[in-house]
């Protein structure tokens, strides 16, 4: 079994991709999948992407005076129980009057993620704390009023687009310190009359942000889980709907609202309520049997589930670079973008493990980003227990994990694929390996076997990639080597 294997979904059942009765709709999708424009096009291709969260939780790194937060490092405002600082809440809510971050620099942040070989970034404008990152006219809780005081998401938005990087903007709706906020449906007219101004709130900041950053392809939302938001389908189609009009090539993806049944990220007929799947978070689909042909991105943290800063990364399993390959080349072999996260200090400095990380994965990345960019699920060739396929037209592309102990690589063609391996070669230092057809008398068998040879003298401790161009099959010399039982 690979690494990367068992971040894959074990006892979750996939939607039902046809549904057994179908039921009218009146909030369902407001596109269709499989978009064809090129903001689509190019998420398609992205194949690496970075994630940013970033905050006030960030100049904490999940611990306050000696005491550690148990659970994820972005969640410590919601710190409660014996463990919890006194008056934690309140502690946390004036952190910002003291965020300076002096070592920030989003030049540099930009370059290390273009030198990793990331797409695109999903950087958190706001996340579920409330603070915005941005000089919000619509709350005072934000950048403008902490020492740091500069625009904080218009830096990381010119110097990503600046490296040739795309940028979508995470925001969460959920907010903790927002007395307008709430978790359960409004019954209340009280409670109705704040959650509408809430939702005015939330509508005015989202097209703040997309008149501030018009570089922006796409708003990935979050938070959006909770009964307000849910019970609230009628507003939250309309604000799609006028999101998309006035943007019409912004990415949106599953996570952002649901229907009128309350189902969210497919509606009750089971289509995709937004541009792609955004549900695959820590986790990875089984297989691409799973996707039912949507686009989809993969989230990952490096630690087991902090997405803001820790300080402390001991006890705790830390991803290695090999994990995060085998990851990301399990999710591009099913047509998903991989994006990994990282989580800056409160001065703004990656943890030095991140550091590590995105260095080895941009070296492995230098030598075999074009298995990464670009590629799609090679449908002809069946899984493997080598590694991962990809395939971009004629080329395919075998990621190896799991080196056999004979160097040979034997590749499955199945009778009904129509191209063959004709030459192969290793991304590593290009040299041509030998290919042949092995003869291995499966007559009942209608596959056949193509075997590669890797070079004894292939010392390496990383995954590696054999390019295999394909040819069209020649029916005639494939049937000549049938024989009668
Ligand atoms: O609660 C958040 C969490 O803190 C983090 O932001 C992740 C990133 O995908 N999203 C939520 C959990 O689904």
């Amino acid at each position: 079994m690979l690494i990367s294997d068992l971040y894959a979904q074990k006892n979750y059942a996939r939607p039902k991709i046809t549904p057994s009765k179908i039921v009218e709709i009146k909030y369902g999708p407001l596109v269709r999948p499989h978009r064809s424009d090129k903001a689509m096009e190019d998420f398609r291709n992205y194949g690496l992407g970075q994630f940013i969260h970033w905050g006030l939780y960030a100049t904490v790194g999940n611990e306050w005076e000696g005491h550690i937060h148990r659970g994820a490092a972005e969640w410590i405002r919601s710190w409660g129980g014996p463990s919890a600082p006194k008056d934690w809440a309140k502690i946390y809510d004036n952190l910002y009057k003291k965020f300076d971050p002096k070592g920030f620099d989003a030049t540099k942040w930009a370059k290390q993620a273009k030198a990793m070989g990331a797409k695109y970034v999903i950087f958190t404008t706001k996340h579920h704390d409330g603070f915005a990152l941005w000089p919000t006219k619509f709350s005072d809780y934000n950048i403008s009023k902490s020492a740091y005081k500069k625009d904080i998401v218009k830096e990381v938005v010119d110097a990503y687009t600046a490296e040739g990087i795309d940028v979508f903007l995470y925001f969460s709706v959920m907010e903790w310190n927002n007395p307008n906020y709430m978790g359960g449906s409004p019954v209340k007219q009280e409670d109705k009359k704040k959650f509408g101004e809430f939702l005015e709130y939330t509508r005015n900041q989202i097209f703040e942000l997309l008149e501030n950053y018009p570089q922006v392809k796409g708003l990935w939302f979050d938070g959006t889980w909770d009964q307000s938001w849910v019970s609230a389908y009628q507003y939250t189609y309309q604000l799609e709907k006028d999101i998309r009009s006035k943007y019409p090539n912004l990415i949106i993806g599953s996570r952002f609202r649901n229907d009128e049944f309350g189902k969210r990220h497919f509606d009750s007929n089971e289509n995709l309520m937004g541009d792609y799947e955004q549900v695959w978070e820590r986790k990875l689909p089984k297989d691409v049997s799973w996707l039912g042909g949507n686009d989809w991105e993969a989230v990952m943290t490096i630690t087991p589930s902090d997405w803001g800063y820790t300080k402390n990364w001991d006890n705790k399993y830390i991803k290695t670079t090999n994990d995060i390959i085998g990851l990301m080349m399990k999710s591009v072999s099913m047509n998903g973008n991989f994006v990994l996260n990282f989580g800056p200090d409160g001065k703004g400095n990656m943890h030095a493990g991140e550091d590590k990380i995105a260095k080895e994965l941009g070296e492995w990345m230098d030598v075999n980003s074009e298995a990464v960019y670009g590629v799609r699920h090679a449908d002809d060739f069946p899984d493997n227990g080598y590694g991962y396929y990809t395939k971009k037209g004629y080329q395919l592309y075998l990621t190896i994990f799991n080196r056999p102990i004979d160097n040979i690589v034997r590749i499955v063609v199945p009778e009904e694929t129509k191209d063959v391996p004709a030459s192969v070669s290793l991304l590593l230092d290009r040299q041509t390996l030998p290919v042949k057809k092995a003869e291995i008398g499966y007559d009942v068998d209608t596959n056949s076997y193509y075997d590669i040879m890797l070079p004894e003298t292939l010392k390496t401790n990383l995954p590696f990639v054999i390019k295999i161009n394909l040819t069209a099959k020649t029916q005639k010399g494939e049937k000549s080597s049938k024989a009668n039982m």
